[in-house]
């Protein structure tokens, strides 16, 4: 019977962690099982500090026993206290409805952090500081020591303030790039764990570290360096287990040796020199003589909090080859990667000792084919290469990003580039959404959207990856929040960045525009509290506690929240939101949104939120005193803002969006507040007029309204402004201005013209919900109770959209061929569906060829229950299984 078995095992929010700080880790699961209808009745979970003792069952530090329950996602850990340094391994089976039992999972693991700030034995390390003006030459730094005896296991724990690349016997540890990344360095600094074992031998070792400057003391935004500091240090232990059950910790200290080599600096915004003639060979291997190096300073203690990374690193996640090499300037080669992207590039060269090469990163071209650096502002993005002449050399940068599909290389005549790589980081989160239509143009545009998210998920959801900016503006990330849930799992992503929106939160309960928030701000007027950026404090754990039922990012940010709600009503005692200056429906064209119709809005979807969000977590008081002041910021904003008529202050798309999506308008009124807003974008020849943050929600009220049509056609325009115009211009990636670019004007705004900018591509979450239909019941968090709700319309004849959800895929692929539609559809184990199908009245609809009603009612065990028909669809209630519906489809006007 062991059809069922539990999948894709997870501690937290990664699969098989090292090192995390959570005493009660909390672990979910999938299941695999072709039965339709499968539903879990109960689990059990073993876990044991041994493995071989879980695969033999006979030791645990917890055993569940038979849980009744349907829960397959984050069920805490609920076992004899876990222990630091200790490994744990897991398994689990269930039951279904039936009574069957599932096959064991396979075993999963995960092991403890330090979990308490004293069994960090080892040392701050740095050079010893001197202040320097400008550019810094980057430290290595090194220690040799015997191991005695055999190895039973082997883990490093670091953490730096600045970036660490750490090397044990030669051998780079890990994978990670810019390890710890970026925290608000004041409160708090992330630990990383890596397992050497295999790197570790009997006999001499050394352990190696190379500390770059990264967001400690790297130029950040247009605010120069040293934004924390300028000491640039870290602490480093490995922890030895040796067979006998004998312990031993190498740890940072006084005895490690510390020297410059080649590379001259390497800054994320500038790029990075790199001298090859500088380099010291074997410097990370034991044997290497040290005696020229220096002693390194030791620091004082760190007040503030050390804790594991949640989120998954940042890694190199796929290489690029080139599509076109030209020469453009005499002794310049131009290199077109083909995609917008963020990452470096690997060179292969050969040549003199000596001779250079300048690599510098641009996004776009100029009309003479030279690359456009208008738009970096003073951000360089240049690396240079000097040759040790030694035949074969392999060059790339360590503590630096660019932001670029073009690269413009220059060296001297005897420089031959023999190969050209591009590589791509970003945080390494498992990607989770597929999208293919019979639309090529919609097509790019999903492929621009993701590519942009891949571009900006850089341990912080940043604006941009190019210019001298790049930070975590609050209101891009909450705008986009959504969209990017399916397209990658994000869960820990933003669990992490929800740690520097409470660490930026001011005194007062103000939420910040940027997290994190940079010392060079001031504390109240500017970058601080303003509508729809702010807000992103709230709204970012609401769409992370909808997607993944992640109740504990309530639960730890919930005082963080509820002060940000108080900070809202003591400034703005009316209830109109109408305290400080905002930014508004940031760069929308030829449309203004008053500012306090726009504050209010969000203060009122705050409020509504935080209702919500009580009601989740028991708080059912504070989700009813949240839910009258919803209200009460409803009635002043309709006082203030909605005629009789249902026009809406400003009459402006956005305004009209938000109002809708946020239910902030009497139920008389919403039907003719959408038509104004439709009549708006006929006006505008079925143009977009939002900016940043009207995008979200005006597609999928229109569809909600009923217009759908009207969607499409915004889809589909081709002409500016829209998102095609940018595709049909060339655009890879999601431009930050609507007029970034135009036939008639050519580049705007130089210092705002980001082609590499994810708030626009907010339209990624209608794609996935609206138009593939893949969304979830709203009643109920997480994809549990699934809804498929595709909005079909014939400008499209395909739509195949895939979800990787906590549960496994969800998947519905529509066509319209012939007057028919067919929806193929997906659901996974342990999940019901309400599935909604284009209904024309007294049509049949099929199942798998068989009426499906037929199908609901005589077929015994069939997991297809009819829920009648709502406007102009029919809905069943499907359990998991795969499933194809058919039925007669009337053409319902073409968008394009
Ligand atoms: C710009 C950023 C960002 C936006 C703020 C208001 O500098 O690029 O996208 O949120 O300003």
């Amino acid at each position: 019977m062991n059809s069922i078995i539990p999948t894709n095992l997870k501690t937290e929010y990664l699969y098989n962690p090292l090192g995390i700080d959570s005493s009660h880790p909390r672990l979910s699961w999938m299941i695999e099982t072709k039965t339709r209808g499968f539903l879990q009745s109960a689990y059990r979970i073993l876990v044991s500090s041994d493995r071989q003792q879980l695969l033999d069952e006979s030791g645990f530090v917890w055993d569940s026993g038979k849980v009744n329950s349907d829960q397959s996602v984050f069920v805490p850990y609920n076992g004899t206290p876990l222990l630091s340094n200790e490994r744990y391994y897991w398994k689990v089976r269930v039951w279904d409805t039936r009574g069957n039992l599932s096959a064991w999972s396979e075993v999963s693991e995960w092991s403890m952090g330090l979990l308490s700030q004293s069994e960090w034995k080892a040392n701050w390390i740095g050079e010893v500081f001197k202040p320097v003006e400008g550019n810094r030459e980057v430290s290595f730094f090194r220690k040799s020591f015997t191991i005695g005896k055999p190895i039973q296991r082997a883990t490093i724990y670091a953490t730096a303030f600045g970036a660490i690349e750490v090397s044990l016997n030669g051998s780079r540890v890990g994978e990670d790039y810019f390890a710890p990344e970026w925290t608000d360095y004041h409160t708090r600094v992330h630990y990383r764990t890596y397992d050497v074992t295999s790197l570790l031998h009997v006999g001499s070792n050394a352990v190696g570290s190379i500390l770059g400057e990264g967001w400690y003391s790297g130029h950040i935004a247009w605010y120069g360096k040293n934004l924390y500091g300028e000491a640039l240090r870290f602490m480093l232990q490995l922890y030895v287990r040796y067979e006998d059950g004998t312990e031993e910790t190498i740890v940072s200290d006084s005895s490690w040796k510390e020297s410059k080599g080649p590379i001259a600096f390497s800054d994320f915004l500038m790029g990075e020199s790199y001298d090859a003639r500088l380099e010291h060979d074997g410097w990370n291997e034991a044997g290497f003589d040290d005696s020229a190096w220096r002693s390194p300073h030791v620091y004082g203690d760190f007040k503030g909090w050390i804790n594991a990374q949640i989120s998954p690193p940042i890694r190199v996640v796929e290489e690029k080859e080139p599509i076109t090499e030209q020469k453009v300037v005499p002794g310049s080669l131009l290199i077109d990667i083909g995609q917008n992207m963020v990452g470096w590039v690997r060179i292969k060269v050969t040549g003199d000792r000596g001779s250079k090469v300048t690599l510098r990163y641009a996004e776009v071209l100029n009309p003479d084919g030279s690359i456009y650096t208008d738009n970096l502002r003073t951000a360089k993005q240049t690396d240079t290469y000097t040759l040790k002449g030694e035949g074969i050399e392999i060059y790339e940068p360590k503590f630096t990003f660019h932001g670029f599909r073009y690269v413009e290389i220059t060296a001297s005549a005897d420089v031959k580039v023999t190969q050209i790589t591009g590589r791509v980081i970003h945080n390494s989160m498992k990607s989770t959404g597929k999208l293919i239509t019979s639309d090529s143009g919609v097509n790019q545009l999903f492929s621009n959207i993701l590519w942009t998210q891949r571009a900006n998920f850089i341990s912080v959801p940043t604006d941009c990856p190019q210019r001298d900016e790049r930070m975590g503006w609050t209101g891009d990330a909450q705008v986009f929040s959504r969209t990017a849930s399916y397209n990658m799992d994000v869960a820990g992503f933003f669990a992490k960045y929800m740690t520097d929106i409470v660490d930026a939160q001011r005194k007062t309960g103000a939420f910040t525009d940027t997290a994190p928030f940079l010392k060079g701000f001031s504390d109240w007027s500017t970058f601080v509290a303003s509508a729809g950026w702010a807000d992103a404090g709230v709204i970012i754990p609401w769409t992370m506690y909808s997607v993944y039922e992640d109740r504990r990012i309530i639960e730890d940010n919930y005082d963080a929240m509820a002060a940000w709600l108080a900070f809202l009503v003591k400034m703005n005692p009316s209830l109109l939101r109408t305290d400080t200056q905002y930014y508004g429906d940031w760069l929308s064209l030829n449309a203004s949104t008053p500012m306090d119709l726009f504050a209010t809005a969000y203060f009122a979807y705050c409020a509504k939120l935080m209702a919500a969000m009580s009601e989740a977590v028991g708080k059912t008081e504070q989700a009813a005193s949240y839910a009258a002041l919803f209200e009460q910021i409803r009635s002043r904003f309709i006082e203030a803002f909605v005629a009789e008529d249902g026009r809406i202050a400003g009459e402006t798309q956005t305004g009209y969006a938000l109002a809708l999506f946020m239910e902030l308008l009497p139920e008389e009124t919403r039907r003719k507040a959408a038509a104004h807003l439709v009549a708006d974008i006929e006006q505008r020849g079925w143009h977009i007029t939002t900016g940043i943050h009207g995008i979200k929600y005006l597609l999928p009220v229109l569809c909600e309204a009923g217009y759908e049509e009207a969607s499409y056609r915004l889809l589909l325009q081709e002409t500016y402004p829209s998102w095609l115009y940018s595709i049909r211009n060339g655009a890879t990636t999601i431009w930050e201005r609507w007029d970034g670019w135009t036939e008639e004007k050519g580049f705007q705004n130089p210092g705002m013209n980001s082609f590499n900018h994810y708030a626009l591509g907010a339209v990624g979450e209608w794609m996935f919900r609206y138009m593939g239909g893949i969304d979830k019941s709203s009643e109920t968090p997480g994809y549990k109770h699934i809804q498929i709700r595709p909005f079909l319309n014939d400008s499209l004849t395909l739509v195949d959209c895939q979800y990787e959800s906590s549960y496994g895929t969800i998947r519905n692929r529509w066509s319209i061929v012939d007057g028919f539609a067919e929806l193929q559809v997906t659901i996974p184990p342990n999940t019901k569906a309400d599935i909604f199908i284009p209904y024309i009245d007294g049509e049949q609809v099929y199942e798998s060829g068989e009426p499906v009603l037929y199908v609901a009612n005589n077929r015994v065990g069939e997991s297809i229950i009819d829920l009648g028909i709502v406007g102009p669809r029919r809905v069943f209630q499907i359990g998991s299984g795969e499933y194809r519906f058919r039925t007669r489809f009337k053409s319902n006007g073409a968008g394009k």
